[in-house]
C-alpha cells in the first residue's frame, strides 16, 4: 500500500492515523505542496490523482483520493480495530463529527484557497491570516458544541475508542495551533486531543515524525 502524503497536510495526517490505528504497513510517497510551485499540480502527481490534492492511497492497483473515502475503504478492507461504531445512529454521529472538520472547516483554509486570496484577489498576509483564523474558530466552535453537549462523547469523540472523528479532530487542532488560534474556548476538543496523543498511532502520524518533515 502506498500513501501519497505531505508531512503538514492535515488530510494526509488523518489517513496516517487511521493506517496506524489499524496496524496497516504502508510506503509513504512524499509530494511537496510548495516546492516547484507545488508538486501536487505537476503532471506526475496528476496522473495519480487528477484532483491534484493530497492524500491519495494506492492499493491493489486502485488509487483512491479524499481522506474520508480512503478511511472508509480501510475500514471495509481491514475491519480489525474498527474506526466506526456498531449502530447506524452512532456511525452517523461519527461521520457528522468527521465531516464537520473535513467538509466544513478544513477546505476554507486549504492552500489553493489561500493562494487565490493573496495571488488573485490581492489580500494582504494579515487579512489572509484573519480569514484562516475566522473559519478555524467557526468550525471548532461547532465541533466543540457537538462534542460537549452529547452523552456519547467519552474519552474520545465517540465513546472510549478512537474513531474516524478523532482521525479528523487531531490534525485540525494541529492546523489551528499552527495558525495561532487560541484553543481555550474548546476544552472538550483539547481534552480529546490530549487523550488521542497518548496513543502511539497518533504520535507516529504527527507531521514532525514523517520522513519528509522539515
Ligand atoms: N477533502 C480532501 C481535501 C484534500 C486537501 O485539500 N489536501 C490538501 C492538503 S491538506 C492539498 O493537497 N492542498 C493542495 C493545494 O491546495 O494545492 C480530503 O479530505 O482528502
Amino acid at each position: 500500500m502506498k500513501l501519497y502524503t505531505y508531512f503538514r497536510s492535515s488530510a494526509a495526517y488523518r489517513v496516517r492515523i487511521a493506517l496506524n490505528l489499524k496496524g496497516i504497513p504502508y510506503d509513504a510517497v512524499p509530494v511537496h505542496l510548495l516546492r516547484n510551485g507545488g508538486e501536487q499540480l505537476g503532471d506526475a502527481y496528476r496522473a495519480v490523482n487528477p484532483a491534484a490534492l493530497l492524500p491519495a492511497l494506492e492499493d491493489d492497483g486502485n488509487v483512491i483520493g479524499q481522506s474520508l473515502a480512503i478511511m472508509e475503504y480501510l475500514e471495509e478492507t481491514h475491519p480489525q480495530t474498527p474506526l466506526l461504531p456498531a449502530t447506524p445512529a452512532e456511525r452517523a454521529r461519527v461521520r457528522e463529527l468527521a465531516l464537520t472538520v473535513a467538509a466544513d472547516t478544513h477546505p476554507l483554509g486549504n492552500l489553493r484557497v489561500l493562494k487565490y486570496l493573496t495571488g488573485t484577489i490581492g489580500v494582504t498576509e494579515d487579512i489572509k491570516l484573519g480569514w484562516q483564523q475566522h473559519w478555524l474558530r467557526t468550525g471548532l466552535s461547532g465541533l466543540e458544541s457537538l462534542l460537549a453537549n452529547d452523552a456519547h462523547t467519552g474519552r474520545y469523540s465517540h465513546g472510549d475508542k478512537p474513531t474516524l472523528a478523532d482521525c479528523c479532530l487531531v490534525p485540525q487542532v494541529f492546523g489551528a495551533q499552527r495558525f495561532g488560534v487560541d484553543m481555550t474556548p474548546y476544552p472538550t476538543i483539547m481534552r480529546i486531543h490530549a487523550a488521542c496523543n497518548e496513543l502511539p498511532a497518533f504520535q507516529l502520524a504527527h507531521p514532525s515524525r514523517q520522513p519528509d518533515a522539515e
